[in-house]
């Protein structure tokens, strides 16, 4: 076979197969294949004309119509898929290939399998690669974790079919290893937290303000327009607009309300806690979708008493809906804040010199969370690369200044009316503990010393300290 492929992509279910023809169109030479070749047929009778594709039955043929070094790009189930996709090609490769997971893996995998791989002279590089189905086929955003050396020969590439935003490519080496798997799963728990925030304003709208979910779908249509633009916003709007063809009620009125999960929030709270990074709006969504899918659970709190319920006039619930958008935006401003806190944290711990002006730069397009202030965090990243939070640039402090009081009144009347709001609360008590003179973590380790002897530090000497708390004069020593 001839050498003339640029990449070889295996594994073509929906992403792949949409990666493989993203590349074609380009103008690659894209050679594919599939462990059941099935799905090999079907792409070239689809899609073979969209571009140079070449069809390879085994994993040999594959490796023999690549251009070296070769580029292999694996696109299949994440876990002991993408093991033994490795274990069937890495002996096939030769020094300098690369081995490319595009699939959602665990960055702790990668980083093994990274190990692994550069001991036997391949390059393996770990590509999270966001969008689904639709942003593989017409621009994802990638990120990418492997060798500068790598990067070298795949970023044009990916640069090349990744989103375009304001001219520049949805697509960066976020760093070694397991970093770009890392991003993207810090992108996946932010994504589970704004979720969860537009989730829980649409719900206060519905039960506080008394709107109907047409009409709420208008309001994310409006705020779309609005410092709050961004994808899940705008398809926001579109869910509830929809009504279910078969009953002609609310489809959201007619969709069981537990929500699934693919474990990647899940992942990054593991991780978070890990790390001793605060990531609350991520795991408060997290845990909302446990909540909902707890069905005897629910059944035995349902009974229960609750807030209180007061109809809103026409003026108050246009009051409210003004406040709900300010208290929305702050949150999801920490949302963010804790996940850029949480990429930073790791970044120490695993050795990655990790940009945020690019990851926020490549956030804006391609990716469920592109969102328009993606830009401003990108710009406030790239002034102060070493900012330690959003909140310290002084155009996200001063909005946060001005949305004291409605943030405050929207958690005060979801508590009072008994609707639950676990993420919008999780975000102004992250910024209350945060913003705190002094936080009862004092009186944490005056507990902790007392059972269990771990000592504390003073505010007003070196050194640590242990109260003897069983003796009756309760002295104190150095320890
Ligand atoms: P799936 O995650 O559904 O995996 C199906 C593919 O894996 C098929 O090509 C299948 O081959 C192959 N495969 C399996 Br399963 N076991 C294998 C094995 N032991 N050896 C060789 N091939 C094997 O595909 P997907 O939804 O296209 O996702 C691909 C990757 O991209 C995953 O890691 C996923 O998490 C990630 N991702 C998905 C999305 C999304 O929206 N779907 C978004 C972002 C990232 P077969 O045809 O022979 O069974």
């Amino acid at each position: 076979m001839n050498a003339s492929a640029h990449i070889g992509v295996t594994g073509l279910a929906v992403m792949g197969r949409s990666l493989a023809r993203n590349f074609a169109r380009h103008g690659y030479t894209v050679a594919v294949h599939n462990r059941t070749p099935s799905r090999t047929r079907s792409l070239m009778e689809e899609f073979g004309h969209e571009g140079t594709f070449v069809p390879a039955e085994t994993a040999q043929e594959l490796v023999a119509a690549l251009q070296r070094p070769r580029r292999l790009m694996i696109m299949v189930q994440a876990g002991a898929a993408t093991d033994a996709v490795i274990d069937e090609f890495a002996p096939l490769l030769d020094d300098g290939d690369m081995i490319i997971d595009g699939g959602n893996a665990h960055f702790a995998d990668t980083r093994r399998r990274e190990a692994d791989l550069r001991e036997r002279g391949i390059h393996f590089v770990g590509a999270g690669v966001s969008g689904g189905e639709e942003g593989a086929l017409h621009g994802p955003s990638i990120m990418v974790g492997g060798s500068k050396e790598s990067y070298a020969v795949l970023g044009p590439m990916f640069e090349t079919i990744s989103a375009q935003v304001d001219g520049q490519a949805c697509s960066t080496r976020i760093g070694s290893d397991g970093a770009g798997h890392f991003v993207k799963m810090v992108h996946n728990g932010i994504e589970y937290a704004d979720m969860q925030l537009i989730a829980e304003a649409y719900d206060l709208l519905r039960q506080v303000a008394g709107y109907g979910p047409a009409e709420i779908g208008e309001i994310f249509r409006a705020w779309n327009k609005g410092r709050l633009e961004s994808y899940l916003v705008e398809i926001t709007a579109e869910v509830l607009s929809h009504t279910d063809p078969g009953t002609g009620k609310p489809f959201v009125d007619v969709v069981a309300d537990t929500a699934g999960q693919k474990g990647t929030g899940r992942w990054t709270v593991q991780t978070a806690l890990d790390l001793a990074s605060p990531v609350t709006a991520v795991a408060q969504a997290t845990f909302a979708r446990a909540a909902s899918g707890q069905a005897s659970l629910r059944a035995a709190y349902r009974p229960l008493p609750g807030g209180v319920r007061i109809p809103m006039s026409r003026s108050e619930a246009e009051r409210f809906t003004s406040q709900v958008e300010q208290a929305l935006y702050a949150s999801k401003v920490i949302a963010y804040d804790q996940g850029l806190k949480m990429i930073q944290d790791a970044a120490l711990t695993y050795g990655w010199d990790i940009d945020l002006a690019a990851v926020a730069g490549i956030w804006r397009g391609g990716c469920i969370i592109r969102a328009a202030f993606l830009d401003r965090i990108r710009t406030a990243y790239a002034a102060e690369p070493r900012l330690v939070s959003l909140l310290a640039e002084p155009g996200f402090a001063k909005e946060i200044t001005a949305v004291q009081v409605p943030w405050r009144e929207v958690v005060a009347a979801s508590v009072r009316r008994g609707v639950p709001t676990p993420a919008f609360a999780a975000a102004l008590s992250y910024y209350d503990t945060l913003r705190a003179d002094r936080l009862p973590a004092a009186l944490l380790q005056g507990q902790r010393d007392y059972f269990g002897a771990h000592s504390y530090r003073r505010t007003d000497r070196q050194g640590a300290f242990h109260t003897h708390w069983g003796h009756p004069d309760r002295s104190e020593t150095e320890v």
